[in-house]
């Protein structure tokens, strides 16, 4: 570890993952992002709501599937594989394709043709992934992946792989550490639907009675403090989910063969973690609600424009619906709300010019233009 600095969160939550020892670490230095409070949203500042935002964006390739990766990539790794292949709607390829390369082995990535934003394309052909564009959507490619590695030795690092979700969990732990408890409600958009349910096993595990035996790895110091205890933690969070209407199977209730959204990324009709999922809304007594995608990019563009924090459409669900649910008294107010941007908005910059109104004013390079433009608009 290098002294003083934080390397990852392999390191920092060791303890509570299932990996050997001595293995090779394959990080990036992901995890250990920023909690940021809203301040400037008018339903939750009128109804005294402490929304906070974990920006997941912030991780090494720009969205949360890299706290999984570095443990399934560590893992298969450590077990000898010299391939791993996914499905993927964007971020997982792009996430994939990077610790693969990190680690010097081959990453083979499943993407629906034309339906995969631009920045999660450009990041799996920088980190030389092999890509193979199929005329199909994510659950044909994830079908594909499941048949293929059983014939194949390549090993699949979609979340169905269980280090996926192992190091997705410590994302409940960090909010936990930054807030001294568990949130009251915690938020996120379902696609796949592995992170709401490796969320409810971090909080489950820092809820669990023998906790107090649990410590970690502290990552911040060279030695003389190796190990910090968490906060004891008495309570666990509702788990709030949120899909697209037109990719919303916990809402239908049944698989949809067609899922359509401008959220690319939960453009799945067929969750892997269906059951996972489902028993975590159930024993935190959640709910799953969808959304159009007009209200989806709706909170898009009012995150970027009032908070100045840009996610990813597929992002924005979660405060979608955590608005509307505090709005409705879903959430009563004076609630600790924690809502998870699972990916930053310059993945998908042709959605965001296309949808926002933004004036783009072409002016002569005089100084004369440039000041009628500003006392015009101040
Ligand atoms: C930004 O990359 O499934 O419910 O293949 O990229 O755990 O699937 C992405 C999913 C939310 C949904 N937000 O999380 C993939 C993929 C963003 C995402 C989700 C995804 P899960």
């Amino acid at each position: 570890m290098d002294a003083g600095s934080y390397t990852g969160l392999i390191e920092r939550y060791r303890s509570v993952l299932p990996l050997p020892e001595d293995c090779r670490v394959i990080s990036l230095h992901e995890g250990n992002t920023p909690l940021v409070r809203c301040l400037n949203l008018d339903t939750v500042n009128r109804k005294e709501i402490k929304l906070y935002l974990k920006l997941e964006g912030m991780n090494p390739t720009g969205s949360f599937k890299d706290r999984g990766m570095t443990v399934a990539i560590t893992r298969a790794v450590s077990e000898g594989c010299h391939a791993v292949i996914c499905a993927s709607t964007g971020n997982t390829s792009a996430s994939a394709a990077a610790y693969a390369a990190r680690a010097g082995i081959k990453a083979f990535v499943l993407i629906p043709e034309g339906n995969i934003a631009m920045g999660k394309l450009a990041q799996a052909m920088m980190h030389g992934a092999i890509i193979l564009q199929i005329r199909g959507n994510f659950d044909d490619g994830m079908s594909l992946v499941r048949k293929v590695a059983d014939e194949t030795p390549v090993k699949i690092v979609n979340s169905i792989n269980p280090y996926r979700l192992q190091g997705q969990k410590t994302a409940s732990y960090e909010i936990v550490e930054a807030l001294g408890s568990a949130p009251d409600f915690h938020c996120l958009p379902v696609g796949n639907a592995g992170n709401i349910s490796a969320h409810w096993v971090g909080y489950s595990e820092l809820a669990a009675e023998n906790n107090q035996n649990v410590t970690q790895a502290c990552g911040f110091c060279n030695g003389d403090c190796t190990f910090i205890s968490l906060p004891k933690v008495t309570s666990k969070p509702k788990m709030l989910g949120y899909q697209a209407s037109g990719a919303a199977p916990f809402i239908t209730g049944k698989v949809v063969e067609k899922p359509q959204t401008v959220a690319t990324a939960i453009r799945i009709g067929n969750p892997q973690s269906w059951d996972f999922a489902q028993a975590a809304i159930n024993e935190s007594n959640g709910w799953f609600r969808s959304f159009s995608d007009e209200q989806i990019l709706n909170t898009q563009k009012l995150l970027a424009a009032s908070e100045g924090i840009f996610c990813e459409p597929a992002s924005a669900a979660s405060v979608t619906g955590a608005l509307h649910d505090i709005e409705s008294g879903n959430v009563p107010d004076g609630s600790t709300v924690v809502c998870t941007l699972t990916g930053h908005g310059l993945k998908d910059p042709d959605i965001a010019i296309k949808q926002c109104h933004a004036r783009l004013e072409t002016i002569d390079a005089d100084l004369d233009s440039v000041r009628r433009s500003i006392l015009d608009d101040l």
